[in-house]
């Protein structure tokens, strides 16, 4: 039986930026509920919430310090109740956050297990009398000194999200109660946070090399991480149908995600894997180098033929820490629509799972941060204490953050030309990307050219086109420096996808297409059949014909 989610799109919503329905400048569960319809026109069949939980908001939410409530910044459980109520009356369904590799330091779990080196709950996490040298994901070391017991705490992202003890069973125990909880509530499943970060090397010996995800040999795709997810799913999947589980997963391989999503091995159903956005960098994040087209081919069509007969892909170009991918694979000056517009086309008929994070429909671009004051993200904030306390030039530091930090995905959606894109009627958290006034749902919807509609027809393609969600995948052209050409078959249908990732006029060598059928493009159609493939700035194709 072929699984549900195999021609399902997922739509990322990240709960801070969404719709604000009480004017504190921060989004709500009421102000999703408020524009449900819009994502039922967008088509999608599932939608991911960013955290909603109790937090002290050090990583937005990503420091949880209740599992089984909402912040009221979001709402009550009541909304929560009814949000999910109204998701399901539109056929939709709709997946929670699950960021168990660490808990808030203001979690009643952590408040006990710091009490005293006695506390029953003190094994729930990582304490030693002497740090390691790992790192933190969020700059400095991994490790934080609690002076009331002398010890220091494992923390691989913030100092305020102290990282679970996965060795405990009674940890994992917890964890599988809360999961099923949510479950029992009607939630259709979990996207979940680094959770091939969960096991770690009980030693904790120190890492080789230096700098960020310094000791990450140690942890990630650790040595319990498949009995893990094993007894996670049996514990709370096992029975349930119609569920989606999609683990984030920095740092997985091929090989690891074939074992990870094997439905035979009863893990997750598909994993987020980071290869295709680290390419245009050099030693870190924050070293942003041009995108190779042929490095991207290379290594997307090896997780195509990885995952062609066992497992199976997610697809992403955004997400709410990644840059808006118009700006940085595509253009977003002259031809942003329809670089935007092939951005999706290719990403989206890929054999695999599609994500749509918020207003990348809109083909929304990464925001004119001017000056450190206009940021809010941890990860950014200590990159630049770090790196300016190490005498990088503040300015230097600055141009790395507007390129890659991951404010660019947190500015509010741009749901109208007005002051603040009808994302509020207060001030917001973070400030509006001034080009809402031209990019934005209101416009989108009235303009049948619009990168929304572009994103409707894709899905509907996929939703009426077995080829799309379930055909074979073969690479074309892998050497072309500006041309990203596949093709898809299945049951006597074959399409060709084509993208011209450059501001110029390209002609793809293809033989045998002449003639067929354009199912879906970028540009208008052309009144005089153009010489073979021939491909204009950021054009898109997509061409079907039938079995030869
Ligand atoms: O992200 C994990 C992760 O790998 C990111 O930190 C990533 O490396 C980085 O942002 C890329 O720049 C997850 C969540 O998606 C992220 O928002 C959280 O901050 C992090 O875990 C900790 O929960």
């Amino acid at each position: 039986m072929r699984a549900w989610w195999k021609a399902a799109v997922v739509y990322q919503v990240y709960p801070r930026s969404f719709a604000d329905s009480d004017g504190d400048g921060i989004g709500d569960l009421a102000g999703i509920a408020g524009r449900l319809d819009y994502l039922a026109r967008l088509g999608v069949d599932v939608l991911w919430l960013s955290p909603v939980y109790p937090s002290p908001q050090d990583d937005a939410g990503y420091d949880i310090s209740d599992y089984q409530d909402i912040d009221p910044t979001f709402g009550t459980l009541a909304d929560f109740d009814a949000l999910l109520a109204a998701v399901h009356e539109r056929g939709m369904k709709l997946v929670l956050d699950l960021v168990v590799n660490h808990t808030s330091d203001e979690h009643p779990w952590f408040a006990q297990s710091r009490s005293s080196r006695s506390d029953p709950k003190r094994d729930w996490y990582w304490w030693r009398p002497r740090p390691n040298n790992w790192r933190s994901a969020f700059s400095g070391s991994a490790w934080e000194l609690d002076e009331a017991t002398g010890e220091h705490y494992l923390h691989l992202f913030s100092r305020k999200q102290p990282d679970l003890n996965w060795e405990n069973p009674e940890v994992r125990a917890a964890i599988h109660a809360m999961m099923r909880w949510w479950l029992d509530r009607g939630v259709d499943g979990f996207r979940m946070d680094v959770v091939n970060f969960l096991s770690k090397d009980p030693a904790l010996p120190d890492g080789s090399g230096a700098g960020a995800w310094t000791g990450a040999e140690h942890y990630v795709n650790g040595p319990r991480i498949h009995e893990f997810l094993h007894e996670m799913h049996r514990e709370v999947f096992e029975g349930r149908a119609e569920t989606l589980t999609v683990g984030e997963m920095p740092g997985v391989t091929v090989e690891e995600a074939r074992r990870f999503t094997d439905p035979a091995r009863g893990e997750v159903d598909m994993v987020f894997q980071f290869e295709h956005v680290q390419l245009d960098q050099g030693a870190s994040k924050w070293d942003p180098r041009p995108l190779d087209l042929r490095e991207l081919k290379a290594s997307l069509g090896r997780w195509q033929a990885g995952l062609a007969d066992t497992g199976w892909n997610s697809l992403y170009w955004n997400n709410h820490d990644q840059p808006r991918v118009v700006s940085r694979f595509g253009d977003d000056g002259e031809h942003r629509v329809r670089a935007a517009k092939l951005l999706g086309t290719i990403l989206h008929l890929h054999r695999g799972t599609p994500y749509v994070y918020q207003g990348e429909e809109l083909g929304m671009t990464n925001a004119p941060f001017a000056a450190i004051e206009d940021f809010r993200d941890i990860e950014s904030l200590n990159h630049y204490a770090e790196a300016v306390a190490a005498g990088s030039a503040p300015e230097e530091v600055l141009a790395a953050l507007r390129a890659r930090g991951r404010d660019n995905a947190r500015t509010p959606m741009q749901w109208d030309a007005s002051e603040h894109a009808g994302f509020t009627t207060g001030t917001p958290w973070l400030a509006v990307d001034p080009n809402h006034v031209e990019i934005n749902a209101r416009a989108a919807l009235a303009d049948p050219d619009s990168v929304f509609h572009h994103y409707r027809r894709l899905i509907e393609l996929r939703h009426t086109l077995p080829v799309v969600a379930h055909g074979d995948f073969t690479m074309l052209l892998a050497e072309h420096d500006r041309i990203y050409a596949f093709t898809r078959g299945h049951e006597g249908v074959e399409l060709l996808v084509l993208g011209n990732f450059s501001g110029g006029t390209v002609t793809a060598e293809i033989p045998g297409w002449e003639g067929a059928e354009l199912l879906l493009g970028n540009y208008a159609q052309r009144s005089e059949p153009a010489a073979g493939l021939e491909l204009r700035p950021w054009e898109a194709r997509v061409l079907r014909r039938l079995h030869r």
